[in-house]
């Protein structure tokens, strides 16, 4: 079996214990690393100006990781990635920043990261890219003469035509991409989007999954990422998860607990949220004192002024929220600004009656699955689900609602404190069949087979 070489921004190896913002991507990687042999590639997150690569060994995975310097994180990371790509691709063009020093940093990083990773390729290795601060590292590579086979896995949404064309030099990044051999969307809304730009902006040819631009011919796919339900689900039985149950279900009082996980980010729809539950504590006035919102964001990015403002107007709304409705012994919003480890939120999950998951825009979003996996098969929670997350695809049994509109949250909590047990059950089922059956270890070996059936580069 060849070696999976992975490349992604950051390097991390979760531990069971972790109580850090632990991403969406680190998790699914180190799972899919696990089942894999071979090398995962990134920023160790420290800044010092040594390009020196550390290998470490941790839990059966392999790590390489080197250094950035300040002025690297901050043009690279906080600036193109995260000032300018993040918000574009989340169709927010409003929050974009666009500087020719992000742009340049961005591309000096993906050289390093190139140069770095070459000398340690082996002609069969598999080489897999994964997302937006990464999107020109194929390109890169094949001018240092790489042939191996390399994919690309875009985390995020793909953003429609329109929005994308506001990027300056638009064109030479989407361009980056024909030197993969497969290009990964978590779903066929993103992969819609992507072939609209490059038929349609590009004159690229469409057939089936092959795209062929200037004469090179890629393979672009949806391949919605998963979360490894059966490890995810065994860890329920943990003293630690198990523990926090009870401790949610003490706590509660007899009230109903809606749950929310989100990093502090303004994707997640927070504010819109917080807006779409005190609708609810409004208009419902006896229910709503019956219930209430636990919601955990761990703050990340905070070098970028965006992350601080919407954390500082969390905490003014929360505030004021609480301070409006609560009584002597009950407060409506339970507000936790730190990590908790994922057995802790694993007990959490199921001890909520609601998994309240609406994000304004969100690649596809695993706490979602996470909650659904949670669920007691007798007796489980209601998901209800923004229809703007990738998620959705997937997860059509959910309640599925407008992340925008106060009136549709508040609508969609009621109706799930209603819903009868049969109807939870009916739903939950078939959810939890789709992240069973189309779990982490389904996508890896779905985009790896993809990339297997690639003729090899001559
Ligand atoms: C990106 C895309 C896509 C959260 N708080 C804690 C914690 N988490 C874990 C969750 C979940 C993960 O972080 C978050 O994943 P999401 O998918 O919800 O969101 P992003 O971080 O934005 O991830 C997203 C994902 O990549 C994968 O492709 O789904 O659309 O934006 O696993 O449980 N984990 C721990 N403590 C916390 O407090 N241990």
């Amino acid at each position: 079996m060849s070696r999976l070489i992975v490349i992604s921004n950051r390097v991390q190896v979760p531990r069971s214990d972790d109580e850090g913002a632990q991403g969406g991507l680190a998790t699914a990687l180190f799972a899919a690393l696990r089942k894999q042999k071979g090398i995962w590639f990134g920023w160790s997150g420290e800044t010092s100006d040594s390009k020196e690569l550390h290998f470490e060994t941790n839990a059966g995975v392999t790590t390489a990781t080197i250094d950035l310097s300040e002025q690297e994180v901050e043009e690279y990371y906080n600036g193109y990635a995260n000032r300018t790509l993040w918000p574009l691709f989340h169709y927010r063009l409003d929050m974009a920043e666009h500087e020719r020093d992000y742009q340049g940093g961005y591309r000096r990083v993906n050289e390093i990261v190139g140069d770095t990773i070459k000398a340690h390729l082996r002609s069969d290795d598999l080489v897999w890219v994964h997302d937006y601060h990464l999107i020109p590292q194929g390109e890169i590579l094949r001018a240092r003469g790489v042939r191996n086979k390399i994919g690309f896995f875009l985390h995020i949404p793909w953003p429609p035509m329109r929005l994308l064309t506001a990027l300056p030099q638009h064109r030479q990044l989407v361009e980056t991409l024909f030197a993969y051999d497969v290009v990964g969307f978590q779903t066929e809304e993103w992969l819609d989007s992507f072939h609209d730009y490059v038929l349609n902006h590009l004159g690229a040819t469409i057939d089936g999954d092959e795209i062929t631009y200037k004469g090179r011919t890629i393979r672009a796919i949806a391949c919605p990422i998963g979360i490894d339900t059966t490890e995810f689900v065994e860890a329920l039985s943990s003293d630690e998860a198990i523990s926090t149950y009870k401790r949610m279900v003490e706590s509660s009082a007899g009230r109903d607990l809606i749950v929310g996980v989100d990093r502090l980010d303004y994707s997640k729809g927070l504010q819109e949220r917080f807006t779409g539950y005190e609708r609810f504590l409004n208009t419902h006035g006896e229910r709503a004192a019956k219930v209430y919102l636990l919601q955990i964001a761990p703050p990340t990015r905070e070098a970028v002024q965006s992350y601080r403002d919407i954390r500082m107007a969390l905490n003014a709304q929360s505030g004021l929220i609480n301070g409006a409705y609560a009584d002597i012994d009950w407060v409506p919003i339970r507000y936790v600004n730190r990590g908790m480890s994922r057995s802790t939120l694993g007990g959490i999950y199921r001890a909520a009656r609601i998994g309240l998951i609406t994000p304004l825009r969100d690649g596809m979003n695993l706490v979602a699955k996470e909650y659904v996996a949670a669920q007691d098969p007798d007796d489980p929670g209601v998901l209800i689900l923004s229809q703007f997350a990738g998620a959705a695809e997937q997860l059509k049994e959910a309640l599925l609602v407008n992340p925008y509109s106060a009136d549709d949250l508040s609508e969609a909590i009621e109706r799930a404190l209603r819903m009868p047990r049969d109807e939870r059950i009916a739903r939950w089922k078939p959810m939890f069949e789709c992240i069973k059956s189309q779990d982490v270890n389904w996508w890896l070996a779905r985009f790896i087979d993809h990339m297997n059936a690639r003729p090899a580069s001559s």
